[in-house]
């Protein structure tokens, strides 16, 4: 337990120390704030203003319209008072919506608009799968989507009813979830825990550091590999 919720505050730690960096460099003018205009310099070397309506032939070019306009929309909801640039906790959401509880509809939102493909409100098993489809000539699905199809049914879909409604979908698009962090937790201190005593001595975690640094919980795995962060932390 200790350790899941380490892992939790790690990520999050990690993820605002990262924003707070980002920030200053999108700070252009350094009044403190993040405008709509500065972030696109600093992302685009340009301020970039598509059409909302205005769908572009190229392939490309549309796909990164877009991604454009979604980016906007989450600027937009980021920001919470009147003045339309962002400040660093706003910034903060903007970067990592699914760090910040203001912005969780959205998130919910976003993940419906790319995976509820038959916009019903819920994503089904299939819906989930994406766009696999098994080889006709296979007569059983490869091993990851049995793993995929077990997760769905046994960690994702709480209720059984063979799709994920906007809480279960949550539970899967947000990496730092307590469960799954609490699933990693469990699975690090049966990797590591070298006299079986059920804890993580620092001995361990430093014998261990291979594991511990490559974790996949989530992507966040890197983050322990800043120096200054691992001694802050441990
Ligand atoms: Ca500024
Ligand atoms: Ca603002
Ligand atoms: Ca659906
Ligand atoms: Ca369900």
């Amino acid at each position: 337990d200790e350790l899941s919720s380490w892992i939790q505050q790690s990520f999050k730690h990690y993820v605002t120390q990262e924003a707070k960096q980002h920030f200053n460099d999108y700070d252009k003018d350094g009044d403190g704030l993040v405008s709509w205009k500065e972030y696109n310099l600093q992302m685009y070397d340009r301020v970039i203003d598509f059409d909302e309506n205005t769908v572009l032939e190229d392939q490309e070019e549309e796909s990164f319209r877009q991604l454009h306009l979604k980016e906007k929309k989450r600027f937009e909801k980021a920001n919470r008072d009147d003045v339309p640039a962002l400040n660093v906790e706003e910034y903060i959401a903007f970067e990592h919506p699914e760090e910040v509880e203001y912005m969780t509809d959205f998130v919910i939102q976003e993940a419906l608009e790319e995976h509820d493909k038959d916009g019903d409100g819920f994503v089904s098993l299939e819906e989930f799968l994406g766009d696999y489809r098994r080889d006709p000539t296979a007569r059983e699905d490869p091993e990851w989507i049995l793993v995929e199809k077990d997760r769905f049914v046994n960690d994702y879909d709480k209720d059984h009813d063979g799709k994920l409604n906007p809480q279960e979908l949550l539970s899967w698009i947000v990496p730092n979830n307590q469960g799954i962090a609490q699933e990693e937790a469990l699975h690090l201190i049966e990797e590591m825990d070298l006299n079986d005593d059920k804890k993580l001595s620092e001995a361990e975690i430093l014998k261990n550091q291979d594991l511990f640094l490559n974790s996949e919980a989530t992507d966040y795995g890197r983050q322990l590999h800043d120096e200054r962060f691992y001694h802050e932390e441990l």
